[in-house]
């Protein structure tokens, strides 16, 4: 998840909030906040950018749906492809599935070359792989970039859910 627009960290535990809320999913973990350089479109403000872990009944598709009403719901405006946003959430992997559909790719497609993504979620599971190359996340060139920084510890998702 990312936001980079108004009280970012409030959009963040009001999006997980919301995905916990959901009756088929349950959230399991989340990982610190880190706040990060954009990527792509590099004139706009910085990110806070979590990764959360989930256990859902929903199919791959239904959860992009559940994720994406989230998004709406949060007010996002989808104007500029790697635009500002309220909130972003995408699906990085879905078990160890390899899915091709024309609205959902994953493991996510950029998910590899971004350090805002992998660094929170090797938090969270450091022996990750990608299913298709079976390479562990953690050891990944982009691990490495710069423009990645711990802005709040999170010790829980209990913890997390309480502020705002
Ligand atoms: N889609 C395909 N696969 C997936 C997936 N695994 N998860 C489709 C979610 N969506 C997926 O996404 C466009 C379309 O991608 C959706 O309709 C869905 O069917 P979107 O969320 O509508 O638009 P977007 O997010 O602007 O585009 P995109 O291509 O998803 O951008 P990214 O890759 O998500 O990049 N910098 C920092 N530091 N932190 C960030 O969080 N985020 C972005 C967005 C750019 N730079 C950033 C960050
Ligand atoms: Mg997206």
């Amino acid at each position: 998840m990312g936001s980079n627009i108004g009280n970012r960290l409030e959009h963040l535990v009001q999006a997980v909030r919301l995905l916990n809320e959901h009756p088929a999913i349950n959230v399991k973990k989340v990982s610190s906040v880190y706040e990060t350089e954009p990527v792509g479109l590099t004139e706009q403000a910085k990110f806070l950018n979590i990764a959360v872990v989930i256990e859902t009944s929903l199919k791959a598709i239904e959860l992009l749906s559940a994720c994406q009403f989230i998004e709406n719901k949060l007010g996002r405006m989808r104007k500029i492809r790697w635009g500002p946003r309220t909130v972003d959430l995408d699906i990085l992997l879905y078990n160890e599935e390899t899915i091709r559909l024309e609205n959902l790719i994953v493991p996510h497609i950029r998910m590899a070359e971004r350090a805002f993504v992998l660094i929170p979620l090797i938090e969270i599971n450091s022996e990750l792989k990608n299913p298709v190359t079976k390479k562990l996340y953690s050891e990944e060139p982009a691990m490495e970039d710069e423009g990645v920084v711990l802005w709040k510890k999170v010790e829980g998702v209990e913890e997390f859910l309480k502020q705002d």
